[in-house]
């Protein structure tokens, strides 16, 4: 078993000697995947990236050069490195090279900008930065230049594209010359209890809270999601959301896809006239999208011409699925509907392939493992009554038991027996199957986006003109929540689009930004003195505009 270490918590030794007995934990590495599959079917199809293809024998060889390079840049095991790469062929290859490396990607998201990445690289002490020369009309050399400038630590800065004349900025083509891969010396080996990667979270702290994950059990997350999903040789998984996404990555995703012998297709946009040509031209059988995207997905299925025959399971998650919404999907599209119901500190949700529909379209699924245990609780902590809503707290073997250097965290988001506070309120059914009734977490999930209220209150209170702020959800029809900022002023307000502009020069991910803005003259307080924000929530509600 893995010795404690002073960054994280992981399970303690008893407990991973059960899911071990009980063949959840299996000592296998992530990085072996390609490896292994190629020894098995060398020449099938593992990814496709427009009209680039690997086989398996070709990704484990492609693999192994950039594990080899990594090394010669001067990466080891151990070390974190900060990925952020849109969809594409690269980031599988990089990650798995990571993992063989036994090297630690810390997953940012496409969107984050100054202000998450200095956070990750404070926290981390990453070495290494991997980044597109451009992504969504953003050049990321100049500010990954001074993010390097910033953090000494931060020694090597790898593009995906052209360098541009930054001096040390390594471009990722050279480290797949074509030459026979050099051998790398041999090191202490990787072990399956080791720290593998680093999640974000949606977090309600402040700041980005980081989720260790392990070999064994990320591993273990994308095996169980896969054999609900049934995947086999002949999958074909069509990666649409951010690859960075835990849902993406291994609810089954990529990891699961691969681990199954199945072939991975990257979509370089969620767009549904790029994806549903992808899921005809390649015969995708399996995808992801957020709820925002399914009624795009309809419309186009119904007027783009595209033969979606292959189609086999539609899953969608990472906020609440409308019923009604989701009544359409299998009749719309000709597939089976998956609703998902996840989190990047573990515990994943699914509904069955075989349930009756009206769980499939009422239910966020349930737990993958039976090594899951799910509580759900009152505001005391005192379980509730069979049906009834409660928080829901976990455990399990794939659920983190403590945030990535923050202790502090413990006593908050921890029960003292090692449950996960989730926040998120749910009703279950006699069946085992979650319904996602609600949110106990002050955060704000934007069509699967997830924004921490205190943080964005943080940066807005860092404006002039503003001396409280609040922000709340907004119910949208279209992404099910927007942000809204209620904000007491020493003069005139911001605008909606004065805000965006300040927050970016913060630098903000642009996600954060609040969609409304009501300026009021006292923010209500409960009893106790903090922001009442279901008072705020509910004068939203009531009239719309909340300022009467
Ligand atoms: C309601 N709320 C949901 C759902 C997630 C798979 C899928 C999603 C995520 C994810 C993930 C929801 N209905 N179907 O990691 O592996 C909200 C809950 C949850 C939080 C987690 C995966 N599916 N949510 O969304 O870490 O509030 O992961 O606690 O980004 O999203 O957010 P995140």
């Amino acid at each position: 078993h893995r010795p404690p270490s002073p960054d994280w918590p992981g399970w303690p030794a008893e407990t991973g000697e059960r899911y071990r007995a009980a063949g959840y934990w299996r000592d296998e590495l992530l990085g072996d995947i390609p490896a292994r599959q190629a020894a098995l079917r060398p020449d099938a199809i593992a990814l496709v990236d427009g009209p680039r293809r690997w086989t398996y024998a070709r990704l484990a060889a492609d693999v192994a050069e950039l594990h080899g390079s990594l090394y010669r840049l001067g990466l080891r095991r151990g070390d974190r490195v900060i990925v952020q790469l849109p969809n594409q062929a690269e980031f599988v290859l990089l990650w798995f090279a990571l993992q063989r490396l036994g090297a630690v990607p810390v997953h940012a998201l496409p969107g984050h900008r100054r202000q998450e990445l200095t956070h990750l690289a404070r926290v981390t002490g990453a070495v290494g930065y991997v980044f597109p020369e451009r992504h969504a009309r953003y050049d990321h050399r100049r500010p990954a230049a001074e993010l390097a400038a910033a953090h000494p630590a931060l020694k090597h800065t790898v593009v995906v594209g052209d360098p541009g004349g930054h001096v040390g900025m390594v471009p990722f083509a050279s480290l797949l010359g074509g030459e026979a891969p050099r051998p790398v010396p041999a090191e202490a080996p990787v072990a399956a209890d080791d720290l593998a990667l680093l999640l974000l979270s949606g977090g309600t702290t402040g700041t980005p809270k980081l989720i260790p994950r392990t070999h064994q059990d990320y591993g273990y997350n994308a095996r169980a999601a896969a054999d609900v999903c049934r995947l086999g040789p002949a999958s074909v998984y069509l990666a649409v959301l951010p690859i960075a996404f835990n849902f993406t990555m291994s609810c089954p995703g990529i990891l699961g896809t691969l681990q199954a012998g199945g072939t991975v297709v990257v979509c370089p946009s969620p767009d549904p006239a790029t994806a549903l040509a992808l899921v005809d031209r390649e015969g995708v059988t399996i995808t992801a999208v957020n709820p925002p995207l399914v009624p795009h997905w309809l419309r186009e299925a119904q007027v783009g011409g595209h033969d979606l025959s292959s189609l086999a399971v539609l899953q969608v998650g990472a906020a609440r699925l409308a019923d009604d919404l989701a009544r359409r999907v299998g009749p719309s599209l000709g597939c089976r509907l998956q609703q998902v119901f996840g989190m990047a500190e573990g515990l994943l949700n699914l509904t069955g392939l075989d349930d009756p529909d009206e769980i499939v379209c009422t239910t966020q699924g349930r737990p993958v493992s039976p090594g899951d245990e799910v509580l759900l609780v009152d505001g005391d902590g005192t379980p509730v009554a069979e049906g009834r809503t409660g928080e829901l707290l976990t455990r399990g073997p794939y659920t983190l038991r403590g945030y990535y250097r923050s202790p502090e965290l413990a006593g908050s988001h921890f029960t003292p027996d090692g449950f996960y506070r989730t926040g998120d309120l749910v009703r279950r059914l006699p069946t085992g199957h979650l319904s996602v009734v609600g949110r106990a977490k002050d955060q704000i999930n934007r069509g699967g986006e997830k924004i921490d209220a205190t943080e964005v209150e943080g940066h807005l209170l860092a404006h002039t003109a503003v001396e409280a702020a609040a922000l709340v959800a907004v119910a949208d029809t279209e992404l099910g929540e927007r942000s809204a900022a209620f904000l007491v002023c020493n003069g005139p307000a911001p605008s909606v689009r004065e805000l965006a502009r300040f927050l970016r020069d913060r630098g903000l991910a642009a996600y954060k930004a609040p969609d409304r803005v009501h300026e009021v003259t006292e923010l209500p307080l409960t009893p106790v003195g903090k922001i009442d924000k279901n008072a705020l929530r509910q004068r939203l509600q009531e009239n719309g505009t909340p300022d009467a």
